[in-house]
């Protein structure tokens, strides 16, 4: 594996370059051109300038989180071939631009989902956190009101005001969209953008729906091992493969985490390896990463993904809010830092225990 952090971009992240080349062990970012809207095409240009600003602090691009899909895609509207046609232009220029991991995910309306974007624990720390009794009470279209008051001035993935501010128009849209539908469209999609994923060898990391289970109603179909296998399986090639994310596929307590690591061999491009601390099974909220800090045992994850000889990008994920630091709610630099180092020292010592026991 390679141990790399998340980077929003110079002007959208509190996070310099330099400050996570600091980080012992972490030698790529995953980051993205944070101010192009889904479905709009990436100029080579601009992909070239943002690999010249990474490299240039040491570090390199070791993937792109997210190029994300327009709602079109999603909802197979009249328009999705223009956006596809888009989107295999972007991974075209990816390619020349020597990136070969691209995470997107496949989420109606919302992305990721949080009730609280500071909630306060026990060592004055913030975290974000879920309970589906906030959500059952809250109107949809009251929901980005609800966290963009919270984001620390920041704006955070997925919740762009400009989607947002449409959010009504979206959930009419989807209206016919079932689990069925957003199966075939996601087929589509994929069976259009392999040949190019191909030609350059990028491999296609779809990200879980975060929760794992239908929000408002709407569909949500990355949520178990069952359904990802599925979705490889419809489109049957090593490119279209898996951000294993264990905080999102994690949600869900009957998710088996090692085990969906283990039956997902040779198709996990990209990890996102974090931690929650379930208070009940509706109501969790998002620890520190290490194991005895929440509910996951983190040294069966990273075990898990060691035995399958998984060699992609692997991240710390959202982190607490501690020292005082003001930053994008989950991404702060300090706690993932402090994962980014656990992971690697549970990595070292899984490696070396192995090492020595042949
Ligand atoms: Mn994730």
């Amino acid at each position: 594996m390679e141990m790399t952090f998340r980077w929003f971009g110079e002007g959208f992240d509190t996070v310099t370059l330099k400050q996570i080349r600091q980080i012992p062990g972490v030698t790529g970012v995953i980051t993205t051109l944070y101010d192009t809207m889904p479905g709009e095409l990436w100029e080579r240009n601009r992909i070239k300038a943002l690999k010249e600003t990474v490299e240039a602090s040491g570090l390199h691009i070791s993937g792109i989180e997210s190029v994300n899909i327009h709602d079109s895609i999603k909802i197979g509207d009249k328009d999705r071939d223009m956006y596809i046609d888009n989107y295999i232009k972007t991974l075209e220029n990816l390619g020349e631009e020597g990136i070969r991991m691209v995470c997107y995910n496949f989420m109606p309306v919302f992305d990721w989902t949080r009730t609280e974007l500071a909630r306060l624990r026990p060592d004055g720390s913030t975290v974000m956190a879920y309970t589906q009794e906030a959500v059952d009470a809250i109107d949809p279209e009251k929901m980005f009101e609800s966290i963009a008051g919270d984001m620390n001035g920041t704006v955070m993935p997925g919740w762009e005001p400009e989607r947002m501010a449409k959010v009504k128009e979206l959930f009419q849209m989807y209206r016919d969209v079932d689990d069925e539908k957003l199966f075939a469209n996601l087929k589509y999609f994929l069976e259009r953008i392999m040949p190019v994923c191909n030609k350059y060898d990028i491999k296609m990391a779809i990200h879980p729906d975060d929760p794992a289970w239908s929000v408002f109603g709407l569909p949500r179909i990355i949520i178990n091992q069952e359904n990802i296998h599925r979705m490889m399986d419809m489109v049957d090639d090593v490119h279209n493969g898996v951000t294993f994310c264990s905080g999102s596929y994690g949600t869900n307590l009957e998710n088996d985490l090692p085990g969906m690591i283990r039956s997902l061999k040779g198709r996990i491009h990209f990890a996102h390896v974090r931690n929650l601390k379930f208070n009940s099974p509706t109501d969790f909220e998002e620890s520190a990463h290490l194991s005895s800090d929440g509910t996951f045992d983190m040294y069966e994850i990273m075990k898990a993904l060691y035995d399958i000889g998984f060699d992609g990008p692997i991240r710390p994920d959202h982190g607490r809010m501690i020292w005082d630091e003001k930053a994008m709610p989950g991404y702060g630099l300090y706690d993932r830092a402090l994962g980014a180092a656990y992971l690697n020292g549970l990595w070292e010592a899984i490696d070396k225990s192995h090492k020595r026991a042949v």
